[in-house]
């Protein structure tokens, strides 16, 4: 049984959540089925019944080899994901929505709700993945009260290590967000990274059983390695795109990162945009609004850190794992 329920924070975690098109209701529930949070956008769940038999399916379906699955009953469809602390989120989902374009999404807030249950700092900002949630129509599976699950990730050993390259104006926090994510240690010395510096971390997926390996080239933003750091960008599956909440120079130049990224890495790069420092409140001066909007307009997330305080530092990279690994999850019909 979970005990200390943070309803006003999970409910600002679910918001944008139930605001997606074809999203329905959210519950989440402990490994005995007792409700922790429920919220809808549509009475599609009509009674308390409907609920308790709903919870009642998916306690029965979630198992050691499941630990995400949905279901298809009476023209709806039900997603569930475990949280990292015995918790399940259960979604209710339009039947058009297509199971691909929903899961990145039901991923990432189980990770967020897990995160809050847990009481370690989490942002409450969906990210943008980019996908048309009605629009696409998916099979249909059949037969009346029929059920699919969505079979353990199994990615293969040399799809599971990938490049990323973190960049951004120089001082903005790039190596603070490396080395607080790989050592949990913040150094309040600024040293300039000369070049590039290369990292291995292990990053581990709990809900998937997968450990993504990422090999993290750190470049130096000083204007003096402009010249080489494409080049180091080279084949590059993943990136961030850091700036510095108080410094509003730093955030102009995030297009030109974004076009040095897009014209030297590889072509299937999946982006972050960071805004860093979030700790220094009373200097901040890029909102998170305009993170956000920016975000939107290159079409990739946004969140918001502290190297100093590891506010998010960790949710970060996870959601960078999971975004190289999306599309690599095999979805089986049982
Ligand atoms: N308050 C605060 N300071 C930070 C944070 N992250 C980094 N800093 C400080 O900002 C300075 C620059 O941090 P670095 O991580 O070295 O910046 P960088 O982006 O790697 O800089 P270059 O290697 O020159 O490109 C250091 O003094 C850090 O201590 C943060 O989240 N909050
Ligand atoms: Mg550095």
């Amino acid at each position: 049984m979970v005990e200390v329920v943070e309803t006003e924070k999970i409910s600002k975690i679910i918001a944008p959540y139930l605001n997606l098109d074809g999203v329905d209701f959210v519950a989440i529930v402990d490994f005995e089925g007792s409700l922790i949070y429920k919220n809808a956008s549509s009475d599609c769940i009509k009674s308390e019944e409907d609920l308790n038999e709903l919870i009642k399916s998916v306690i029965e379906r979630i198992t050691d080899k499941y630990n995400a699955g949905s279901l298809y009953a009476d023209n709806q469809r039900i997603v569930f994901v475990k949280t990292s602390s015995k918790a399940i989120v259960i979604t209710c989902i339009q039947s058009m929505v297509s199971l691909d374009a929903i899961f990145p999404y039901a991923y990432v807030i189980a990770e967020k709700v897990g995160r809050t249950l847990d009481n370690r700092p989490v942002l409450p900002i969906l990210p943008d993945f980019g996908r048309i949630l009605t629009r696409v129509q998916p099979k249909k599976p059949t037969g009346p009260k029929g059920f699919f699950l969505f079979s353990k990730a199994k990615p293969t050993q040399d799809i599971l290590s990938f490049k990323m390259v973190i960049g951004g104006e120089f001082a903005v926090g790039k190596t603070s967000l490396v080395h607080t994510f790989i050592t949990g240690k913040f150094e309040e010395d600024y040293k300039a990274t000369i070049g590039t510096a290369i990292l291995k971390k292990d990053c581990v997926l709990n809900n998937l059983n997968v450990t993504v390996k990422l090999v993290v080239w750190d470049l130096g933003g000083q204007q003096q390695f402009a010249q080489v750091r494409t080049k180091y960008m080279k084949d590059a599956k993943a990136g961030f795109l850091v700036f510095d909440v108080t410094r509003p120079e730093t955030f102009e130049k995030i297009p030109n990162w974004y076009d040095d990224f897009k014209k030297n890495a590889d072509s299937s790069l999946e982006l972050i945009l960071i805004g860093n420092k979030v700790d220094l409140e009373d200097e901040r001066k890029i909102t998170t609004q305009q993170g956000i909007e920016l975000a939107k307009s290159l079409g990739i997330p946004y969140l918001e850190t502290s190297a100093l305080n590891r506010d998010v530092v960790e949710e970060t990279f996870q959601l960078i794992a999971f975004k190289l690994i999306q599309d690599k999850i095999e979805i089986t019909e049982t």
